[in-house]
C-alpha cells in the first residue's frame, strides 16, 4: 500500500536568510507577517553560519510560530535539526545527504526536498522519492554564491519538461515582483499542463521593510493572469480557417485609421524616417522616443504600441528597451521586437537574451541569423553584419522559430523570401509575397516592424473600445500587417514607372497607402494577391 501524497501547497514558498534583515527588524516577525495575512504557503528555515545549539532553538521557535499558521516549515540542510524541532521536513543540496538516506532518518511522513539544477537532477530526484524539488537559479541572486550559471526561464522549462509532472517544483534565485509573472508564464507548457507549483524567494521578502506587504504584492502577482496576457482570451483553433483568415485581415486593417495607433520607435538611426512614413502611410502615428523619463506618459496612451528595434545598439541602449519594454508590459500593452543583428556579434546576442528574459514581447520578428541566435541555436546561414543570407529549408527553419515561440511563448516571424509566421503551438503560416526591391532598400525588414506594431497595437485597443469584441490576437494581426506590407510592394513594383530601388520607395508608400485606403472602403481586390499557405511541418 502506498501512501496518499503529502498535500502541501507550494505557491509561495520564504526561504529565510537572517543575515539581510532590514535593520531593526526582528527575525521572526518579519516572518509571521507573512503567514498572518495568508500570502506564504511554505516556510525554510535557512541559516549558514551558526551552531548546532542555536540552529535547533530558532527552528523550535519559528516552528511554534508556523504551526499556529497550519504552513510546513523545512530546515535547510540539515536534517538533525528537523528532527531534533519536528519540522515538517527537510531541504537539501547536490552535496548533501541523498534522498534515500534523509528518508530513513525522517521517514515516510515527512517533506524532501532537493534542489535541482538540470533535467539528471531532476530525474534523479523523481527516482529515489523527494517529495518536491526546488529549480535554480533562475536569475542571478545577490543571496547565493551561485556555482552555475543562472538557468534563466528557458532552462526552467526545459528541466520542468524533463520531470513530466512526476514532482512539484519550486523556482527559486533572484524573483521578486518585478519578474514572478514571466517566471511563471514563460515556463510553462499549456498544452501538456506542466507548470511550476510554485515561486521561493528569499530577499524580496527578508530584505523588504514591509514583509506582509512584499508577500502581498508577490502572492497577488501569482494568482492574476499576466497583463501581457492575451492567449487566454484568443483560442486559436476556429479563428484561424483558411476561409475566413483573408477575411479577418481585411476586416482589422480596415480598423486601422480610426484607432490611429501611437506606435512608440526605439529603433536605430539608419531607418527612422523610413519607418515614420511607413507608420502614417498605413494610418498610425509614430513617434521616436529614447527618453526614459517619457516612456511611460507614451505607455498610457490607449492606443499605444512599442517597437524596439535593436539595429544601432549602445550600452545604454540596451537598458532602455529594457524599460520601454517593462513599461508596455506592465500595461498590457503591445511590444514588438526586432533583435537587428543578434547573432552578428556577442553584444548583440546577448542584449537579445537578455531581452527576451526580461520583456514579454508580443511578436519578435528577424531574419534567419537572427532568429537562430535568439532560439540559442547554431545559425545555418551566413551573416553579413546585420544581413542574413538563407540557405536552410523551411522545415529547419520552421524548428528554430517554433523553438523560440515555445522559449518565450510569443510569436516569432521570421523574413526571408518566404515569410514564416509561427506561434508557440506550432501554427505556421507561410507568405510569399513580396519585390525583390525590399532587398535594395535600407529599412525594409525594420518599417515591417513598424506596420506590425501598427496592427497589433490596433488589435489591442479595440479590445477596450468595442464591447464584447474578441481580439483576432496577434497572430493574425502579424499575418495582416505581413500581407498588406509585401502585396504592397509587388504592386509598387509593377508600375512601369519604377525602374529600380530609388523610385520604388516613395511608389511603394503611395501602395501603402492607397492598399489601406481601399481596403477601408470596403474595396478588397488586393486580398486575391496574397500568396499564403500554412506550414505543416513535420
Ligand atoms: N538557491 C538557489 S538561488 C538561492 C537559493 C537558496 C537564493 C535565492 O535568493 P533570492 O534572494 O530570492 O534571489
Ligand atoms: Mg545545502
Amino acid at each position: 500500500m502506498t501512501d496518499a501524497p503529502k498535500k502541501v501547497d507550494y505557491t509561495l514558498y520564504l526561504v529565510t536568510d537572517s543575515t539581510m534583515l532590514p535593520p531593526g527588524t526582528d527575525f521572526f516577525e518579519q516572518v509571521e507577517k507573512t503567514l498572518a495575512n495568508g500570502a506564504v504557503t511554505i516556510v525554510q528555515l535557512r541559516e549558514k553560519n551558526i551552531d548546532t545549539k542555536d540552529f535547533v532553538a530558532k527552528a523550535k521557535k519559528l516552528h511554534e510560530i508556523t504551526k499556529k499558521y497550519n504552513v510546513p516549515l523545512i530546515i535547510n540542510d540539515r536534517v538533525d535539526v528537523a528532527l531534533a524541532c519536528d519540522a515538517e521536513g527537510v531541504h537539501v543540496g547536490q552535496e548533501d545527504l541523498d534522498v534515500p538516506a534523509l528518508r530513513k532518518l525522517i521517514g515516510k511522513n515527512k517533506i524532501i526536498g532537493v534542489s535541482t539544477h538540470d533535467p539528471t537532477e531532476i530525474k534523479r530526484a523523481i527516482a529515489e522519492g523527494a517529495d518536491y524539488v526546488g529549480i535554480g537559479a533562475v536569475y542571478g541572486t545577490k543571496t547565493k554564491d551561485l556555482t552555475r550559471e543562472p538557468i534563466g526561464t528557458v532552462g526552467l522549462k526545459e528541466i520542468l519538461l524533463a520531470a513530466d509532472n512526476k514532482i512539484p517544483a519550486v523556482a527559486i534565485g533572484g524573483i521578486n515582483p518585478s519578474n514572478v509573472q514571466r517566471v511563471l508564464y514563460f515556463s510553462a507548457t499549456p498544452e501538456k499542463n506542466i507548470k511550476v507549483s510554485g515561486v521561493a524567494v528569499v530577499s524580496a521578502i527578508m530584505a523588504n521593510s514591509d514583509s506582509a506587504e512584499a508577500s502581498r504584492v508577490l502572492r497577488a502577482l501569482i494568482e492574476e493572469n499576466p497583463s501581457w496576457d492575451l492567449t487566454a482570451k484568443i483560442p486559436w483553433d476556429e479563428k484561424f480557417s483558411q476561409e475566413n483568415i483573408l477575411t479577418d485581415i481585411s476586416d482589422l486593417l480596415s480598423r486601422v485609421n480610426a484607432v490611429k495607433p501611437l506606435v512608440h520607435h526605439i529603433t536605430n538611426d539608419v531607418v527612422k524616417n523610413f519607418s515614420a512614413n511607413v507608420t502614417i502611410a498605413t494610418g498610425g502615428s509614430p513617434v521616436m522616443s529614447e527618453c526614459v523619463d517619457e516612456f511611460s506618459d507614451f505607455a498610457e496612451y490607449p492606443n499605444a504600441g512599442c517597437l524596439i528595434n535593436m539595429g544601432t545598439p549602445t550600452l545604454e541602449g540596451v537598458t532602455l528597451y529594457r524599460q520601454a519594454g517593462g513599461e508596455y508590459n506592465k500595461r498590457g500593452k503591445t511590444v514588438v521586437f526586432d533583435p537587428v543583428g543578434a547573432g552578428a556579434t556577442r553584444l548583440r546576442t546577448k542584449a537579445c537574451l537578455e531581452l527576451l528574459q526580461h520583456v514579454a514581447f508580443d511578436v519578435v520578428k528577424g531574419n534567419d541569423g537572427e532568429i537562430y541566435a535568439a532560439a540559442g541555436l547554431k545559425s545555418p546561414t551566413k551573416q553579413r553584419g546585420v544581413d542574413s543570407d538563407t540557405d536552410a529549408d523551411n522545415e529547419a527553419r520552421f524548428q528554430a522559430a517554433y523553438k523560440l515561440a515555445q522559449d518565450y511563448r510569443t510569436i516569432v516571424l521570421m523574413t526571408g523570401p518566404e515569410d514564416l509566421l509561427v506561434d508557440e503551438h506550432g501554427n505556421a503560416l507561410i507568405f510569399a509575397n513580396g519585390s525583390e526591391y525590399l532587398s535594395l532598400i535600407t529599412g525594409s525588414g525594420c518599417s515591417l516592424g513598424s506596420l506590425i506594431t501598427t496592427v497589433l497595437a490596433t488589435d489591442k485597443s479595440l479590445l477596450d473600445q468595442i464591447e464584447d469584441r474578441m481580439p483576432y490576437g496577434n497572430f493574425l494581426a502579424t499575418a495582416a500587417a505581413i500581407a498588406l506590407y509585401t502585396v504592397a510592394s509587388e504592386q509598387a513594383a509593377n508600375f512601369p514607372t519604377c525602374t529600380g530601388p530609388g523610385t520604388f520607395v516613395p511608389l511603394f508608400l503611395d501602395q501603402l497607402h492607397a492598399i489601406s485606403k481601399e481596403n477601408r472602403l470596403g474595396n478588397t481586390k488586393w486580398l486575391s494577391r496574397i500568396n499564403i499557405r500554412p506550414f505543416k511541418h513535420d
